[in-house]
């Protein structure tokens, strides 16, 4: 049986990484039976989760390889009935989310010291009291150094505030009134854009992604259907 390592629900969440929820939601799609490992980062082969281990052995780290290892070793099409062009669009829409929310995200709940009390900070909990101090800011200053790397760290928080709503606007206006990203049916792309607007609607966090997504009634909406749908156990 396949097994997905994750770190194990947190924050509400069904996992406080949205490439869990990813590749966890993918998983359910395809319909092919999995177990979950909740040991986070140990054995992770690129020191990232997910990852995945099949009934052979084969190790496949990255949610988007994972996606790729399902189509190819197991025959699922998680786009099937969508045309070249639709699978671009979703493809686009699920990469805005992982290259631009996921940092905006990560900025506002590591780097914020309010939201990495309540949150992040949990995930140091097992290191001795002398030490925890030491490496959590060692760890804060390494994730500001890789936002700014990637650009977004060096804009102010307005200019971010209005780059996050351009985003958020251009996928609730292209969702509209659609159940899912394409349509009636989830394609693959829902994993993703459900994952993250789950995470970034999270109440459990005080960020300004989350005010701005909440001027979109139809990014909730989808959100909670998306977790009626693959977690009714959360809701
Ligand atoms: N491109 C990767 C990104 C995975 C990723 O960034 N995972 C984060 C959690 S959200 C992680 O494991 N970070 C641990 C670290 O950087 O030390 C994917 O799609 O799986």
């Amino acid at each position: 049986m396949i097994t997905l390592h994750t770190f194990g629900p947190k924050f509400g969440l069904p996992d406080p990484s949205p490439f869990v929820t990813k590749a966890d939601v993918l998983l359910k799609m395809s319909g092919l039976p999995y177990r979950k490992s909740e040991t986070g980062l140990k054995g992770a082969p690129k020191g990232k989760l997910p990852f995945i281990r099949d009934t052979d052995g084969t190790v496949i780290a990255d949610s988007t390889l994972i996606r790729f290892h399902l189509e190819r070793r197991h025959g699922i099409d998680f786009d099937s009935g969508l045309s070249q062009a639709e699978r671009g669009t979703a493809w686009a829409f699920e990469k805005l989310c992982e290259d631009h929310f996921y940092w905006l995200s990560m900025r506002e709940r590591w780097l914020d010291d309010a939201n990495f009390a309540k949150g992040p900070s949990q995930f140091f909990q097992t290191i001795p009291v002398g030490l925890r101090q030491v490496i959590m800011a060692a760890v804060r200053r390494d994730l500001r150094k890789r936002v700014w790397g990637q650009g977004l760290g060096r804009h102010t928080q307005a200019e971010l505030d209005e780059i996050a709503s351009r985003g958020l606007a251009g996928i609730s206006a292209f969702l509209a009134a659609k159940p899912f990203l394409m349509g009636e049916r989830p394609c693959g792309a829902d994993a993703t854009l459900f994952a993250f607007m789950l995470g970034l609607l999270a109440p459990y966090f005080e960020t300004n992604l989350r005010s701005i997504a909440l001027r979109h009634a139809n990014l909730q909406a989808y959100a909670e259907r998306g977790l009626r749908l693959w977690y009714p156990e959360l809701t």
